[in-house]
């Protein structure tokens, strides 16, 4: 069986994973999730223990959680296109403290902002906090990034990697939050946020989440059911 990744919507940070499966151009398949609904049980409970996305159903059954995982996976297989750099040389290391920073600093800082909606409908105090420790926490991080691209084209070497597919479905949380004016705050990020969004890739997963018809660069299989899952599996 080709891969499944579970994506999760509104808004998922797996949004970096599906453009980067796009970027790699192998046959997979996608599986929705949606993260303000009961979670489903079956193969997306034994990819996913905690109930997040991404996750990954791979082709012998094996599964894997955690962006990072996914990512650099998926670059592993796209060496050859640029996705990621061999392990062990220099631009790897680049690669993995660019996702690394992604990940521990600007998700976090943002995911303050995504927690308000966990609150109770009465806590203003909490939200108020919330949304002044997100935008606080960002701003650095956005204007650090801002700094790491200064003379780049792209956030690790010379052409796009996993970290700018990582980037993309991360950065745009500021703006989604009502929290930040990207273009006119941090415009050289905004302009990186810019260049990505022309990508077939990133308007591809724009479709996808938004559920509109969405033109793959090749590897999109189709939404697969849990159950049909299940079957294929059952019957390797
Ligand atoms: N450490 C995980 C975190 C993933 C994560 O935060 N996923 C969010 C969506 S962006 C999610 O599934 N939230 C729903 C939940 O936590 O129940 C990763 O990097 O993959």
């Amino acid at each position: 069986m080709d891969p499944v990744l579970f994506y999760g919507v509104p808004h998922g940070c797996s949004f970096g994973s599906i453009v980067a499966l796009e970027w790699l151009g192998r046959p997979y398949h996608l599986h929705r999730i949606d993260m303000g609904a009961q979670r489903p049980g079956g193969a997306f409970s034994k990819a996913s223990p905690l109930g997040q996305t991404p996750a990954l159903l791979m082709g012998d059954g094996g599964t894997l959680s955690e962006s990072m995982a996914i990512l650099h996976h998926i670059a592993a297989q796209g060496l050859d296109k640029g996705l990621g750099f061999a392990q062990g040389s220099p631009a790897f290391d680049r690669l993995n403290w660019m996702l690394s920073y992604l990940h521990t600093s600007l998700h976090s800082s943002l995911g303050y902002g995504w927690s308000t909606y966990k609150l109770a409908q009465d806590d203003d105090v909490g939200r108020q906090w919330l949304r002044k420790t997100a935008r606080d926490s960002a701003a650095r991080d956005y204007a650090y990034l801002q700094t790491c691209l200064e003379g780049r084209e792209w956030l690790v070497g010379d052409h796009r990697t996993v970290a700018d597919a990582y980037f993309i479905g991360v950065a745009r949380w500021g703006e989604d939050l009502g929290l930040f004016d990207l273009a006119r705050e941090f415009p050289r990020l905004h302009a990186h946020m810019t260049k990505l969004e022309a990508d077939p890739a990133v308007i591809f997963a724009h479709a996808i989440e938004d559920e509109r018809p969405a033109t793959s660069a090749g590897g999109f299989l189709g939404h697969m059911a849990l159950q049909e899952m299940e079957e294929v599996l059952a019957a390797e």
